[in-house]
């Protein structure tokens, strides 16, 4: 009989443990996830790392995803599967504004809180956005430094994403409404050509707008898969000096373009920052700490305070600062960074 009160005594006490670590389990959303465009971009793997290293700081679960192609319906598979692993968060980096926003809201319905970060998606299926830098800026000066290049006159083209990439779309529209400006008369815009952040695909889009531009004089590549494949072409075909190069690229990728002349400068700010700037956006809106709402301030880690304030698309957004230029003179000592 002892020893049977004893067994009971005891299988008892393992079911009010087990109970009691399944409510804290459901108390602390633990599983935070980001989905980036595609995988096999050095880019996307910092940033996924930076938001990694935030997650983990706060002692929660990372959960880093990407498709391997770069488009809206394959991100749309990843979110399925999240929802049914019911993490407490979906960071997406958006193949596509608009497509999707029907799975986003599927998620946010499941209790899911959305934001998007790098490109955005619609601000119907987000509660904000984190951004990398200042969209209007970045337009205006990417355009401003081909103008610098070619001395204000001759053909240019941009080597874009995919024709569907929020960021690099709203970069362009920036650009070329810097472009109608009378300053830029006899600049023009020969045409906008897709490398889908694929390596390949960018390098033979660069080819071919060497090819039906014999006139060309610059490349504006606004990601970093697109500038590093075009720095490699016009460095392969000897036309350092006469076709320029600048955009958005990653200083650990273009070091050798800047250094031989190719590119004489071109922007970008810390991806891993992006990142851990999202890890900490992901756990102020679980905790309710903030809504998305402009006005809401948390605390990002080791990057200080930040606020939520308008973006230009009708949404939200946190800012994470200005961009960086870099060039021969600075090169060296970013190179190792990222
Ligand atoms: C590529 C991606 C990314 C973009 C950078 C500048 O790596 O398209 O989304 O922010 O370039």
């Amino acid at each position: 009989m002892r020893k049977f009160i004893t067994r009971a005594i005891f299988v008892m006490a393992i079911m009010a443990i087990v109970a009691i670590a399944i409510s804290c389990a459901a108390k602390t959303p633990s599983k935070y996830a980001i989905v980036f465009k595609n995988t096999g971009n050095p880019y996307g793997e910092k940033q996924m790392s930076g938001f990694k290293a935030g997650i983990e700081e706060q002692k929660f679960e990372a959960i880093l995803r990407a498709p391997d192609q770069p488009t809206a319906e394959a991100q749309i598979l990843i979110i399925e599967q999240l929802i049914a692993q019911k993490v407490a968060s979906i960071c997406i980096v958006g193949n596509d504004f608009d497509a999707l926003q029907p799975v986003l809201k599927k998620a946010t319905a499941a209790g899911i809180k959305i934001f998007s970060l790098d490109s955005s998606v619609n601000p119907a299926a987000r509660l904000t956005h984190v951004n990398q830098a200042d969209s209007v800026k970045i337009g205006q000066t990417l355009v401003q430094a081909a103008y610098d290049m070619i001395g204000g006159k001759g053909e240019i083209a941009v080597l874009s994403a995919t024709s569907q990439a929020s960021n690099q779309n709203l970069w362009i529209e920036y650009m070329k409404a810097e472009l109608l400006l009378d300053k830029y008369k006899d600049v023009k815009l020969v045409k906008v050509a897709y490398g889908d952040d694929l390596r390949d695909k960018s390098v033979s889009e660069a080819e071919g707008l060497l090819k039906s531009y014999p006139n060309l004089k610059c490349i504006i590549a606004p990601t970093t898969v697109g500038i590093a494949a075009a720095g490699k072409v016009l460095t392969d075909k000897g036309l350092i000096g006469k076709v320029f190069l600048t955009g958005l690229g990653l200083p650990s990728e273009m070091a050798t373009y800047i250094e031989n002349g190719s590119c004489p400068y071109m922007f970008l700010w810390n991806p891993i920052d992006v990142g851990y700037l999202g890890a900490w956006t992901a756990t102020a809106l679980v905790s309710k700490k903030i809504t998305g709402a402009v006005g809401d301030k948390f605390s990002a880690g080791r990057l200080g305070d930040y606020a939520i304030t308008k973006a230009p698309d009708g949404g939200t957004e946190v800012l994470l600062g200005p961009p960086y230029k870099f060039d021969k003179a600075n090169i060296a000592d970013w190179k190792t960074v990222y």
